[in-house]
């Protein structure tokens, strides 16, 4: 007899089970059904294993109801079978809750459980370094396709899927690639990294860093890969080659507190990593000019940093806290924070853009609370304008050579709908609805800006690709709710109107 129903067995003895309601019985044992049921894929500690982490952290997009049905009734297409067979409804309601309590036992993942998962399947250099496709290498897109954890690789001239490979579990965040673009890394949110080479449609290596991850970057002179995570609170340095371990730096504050990380990036001109720290007001920089980037330079922020980006030349960082509300800018040559910035509700600084508007710099970003584009001044600081839009966005993405910045109204009743931003008039020129009743999300433009990807996010979705001047469609090609689009030429050129 197992512990549960002996436990049952014991309530049911003693005559308690009509006094007690089956929830507090169960609640009991939610912990016990976990050990059960769960941790053989899932991990002791729900860290996770071959299964994905089921912490708060890590569940904290997914509502409870749907955790419970998927106990229930598993998911599709994947090793996670339903267990509504086994549970009582009861039962099926008490383990969705206990995944949204956090771990009761301190969760860490030393440099040895970092080198315990570390896998390098081949030595990218015996490998051909041309090519091996006759697709244009700085034309392809790669595409995160979220709803069954897919990657695809797209030949950006006849928009065909030339390879697609299963991903690890929920990718976040744009891939990064080396400089000549011949390799990509992704990081998903359970702390996976993974190396793939492009010219050979090979996966070179892959390691685990950490149990919940924010998003990685990579040197611009393609050596190292730094890793930003929440849990435990540290950066993670990988050898760019094969996601080697160089090195484990927590993220303490300069009197010791320990923090999670906001998210990293790399500062081509400045040959560093830019980080913002969540929990103590600081920015790192971390030069890799000489050595690997082991040491940081603290600078001083005003505000607890949570999503931040730069202007063009990276001397200033544009940096937003999801609790204060506004923003402030932070000269990294000085270490200052200059000024405050002027922003409504909660932008989105990472998915920000920038573009020439009448002889100089602006800035604009989405922002996930308002239904507003703000444009900034990257001279002055000055808000130029606030753009209404449909409701609250979470993406934009433009091209040198297209006249307009494209954003989705990701959180807004009409999300079906994505706006295009004249970019020398600032209004809304247009607004379309790829597939009305679909969630029309992310935006890529191919490498010469002619053309444009837009991700349907949606079981039934589709990317749809546009002509960039026109606006006409030029084809539809179905896809489970594709997120991310990364066209190679534009990512490693940091060109103007994608993110970094
Ligand atoms: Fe993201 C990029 C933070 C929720 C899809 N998101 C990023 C980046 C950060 C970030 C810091 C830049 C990393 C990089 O590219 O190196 N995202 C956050 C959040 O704080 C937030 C609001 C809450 C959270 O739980 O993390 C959040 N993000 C989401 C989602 O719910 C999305 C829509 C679905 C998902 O995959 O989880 C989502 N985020 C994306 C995508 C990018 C991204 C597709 C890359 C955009 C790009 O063009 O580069």
């Amino acid at each position: 007899m197992t512990l549960v129903k002996l436990k049952r067995a014991v309530w049911l003895v003693l005559g308690l089970a009509t006094a007690l309601s089956p929830a507090s019985v169960v609640a009991e044992t939610a912990a016990e059904l976990y050990q059960q049921h769960c941790q053989a894929c899932h991990g002791q500690w729900r860290q996770g294993a071959t299964g994905p982490a089921l912490l708060p952290e890590s569940l904290r997009r997914i509502r409870q109801a749907d955790v419970a049905s998927v106990i229930r009734e598993g998911r599709p297409a994947t090793q996670m079978a339903g267990f509504g067979d086994r549970l009582s409804e009861a039962e099926v309601t008490a383990l969705a809750d206990y995944l949204f309590q956090p771990s009761d036992v301190e969760l860490s993942w030393p440099a040895t459980t970092i080198n315990a998962h570390h896998r390098h399947f081949v030595d990218a250099s015996t490998l051909p370094d041309t090519p091996q496709h006759d697709a244009d290498p700085l034309n392809l897109f790669v595409v995160v396709e979220a709803g069954n954890h897919h990657v695809n690789i797209m030949d950006g001239d006849r928009f065909e899927i030339l390879e697609r490979f299963p991903s690890h579990y929920a990718l976040h965040g744009g891939p990064k690639f080396s400089p000549d673009g011949r390799f990509v890394y992704f990081a998903s949110r359970d702390g996976w990294v993974s190396l793939y080479d492009l010219y050979n449609f090979r996966k070179i290596a892959e390691t685990r860093v950490g149990i919940n991850t924010r998003n990685l970057a990579v040197s611009h002179d393609g050596r190292w890969v730094m890793v930003a995570n929440y849990l435990p609170g540290n950066l993670v340095v990988l050898d760019a080659r094969d996601l080697s371990l160089v090195k484990v730096i927590p993220a303490l504050a300069e009197d010791g507190h320990g923090s999670r990380v906001s998210a990293v990036y790399t500062a081509p001109p400045r040959g560093s990593f830019v980080v913002a720290l969540k929990d103590v007001p600081e920015v790192w920089e971390l030069s890799y000019r000489d050595q690997p980037p082991l040491t940081p330079r603290r600078l001083p922020a005003q505000d607890l940093l949570d999503d931040f980006s730069f202007t063009p030349d990276y001397r200033y960082l544009l940096a937003t806290s999801r609790k204060a509300g506004g923003g402030q800018v932070v000269d990294l040559d000085s270490g200052e924070v200059i000024t405050d910035i002027p922003l409504p509700g909660m932008p989105h600084l990472g998915s920000g853009i920038y573009w020439q508007y009448q002889g100089r710099w602006v800035y604009a970003t989405p922002n996930i609370r308002e239904g507003v584009i703000s444009v900034l001044d990257l001279e002055t600081w000055e808000l130029i304008t606030d753009i209404e839009t449909l409701g609250p966005g979470f993406f934009m993405r433009s091209h040198a050579n297209s006249r307009y910045a494209w954003t989705d109204v990701f959180f807004g009743p009409e999300r079906e709908a994505v706006h295009l931003i004249d970019k020398q008039t600032l209004t809304l020129a247009h607004t379309l609805r790829p597939m009305p009743g679909k969630n029309a999300a992310h935006v890529e433009f191919s490498h010469d800006g002619r053309y444009l990807v837009l991700s349907v996010w949606d079981e039934d979705g589709a990317l749809i690709i546009y002509d960039s001047e026109t606006l006409e469609e030029i084809k539809r090609i179905p896809m489970n709710k594709p997120s991310g689009k990364y066209n190679v030429g534009n990512k490693i050129g940091y060109a103007e109107g994608t993110s970094h």
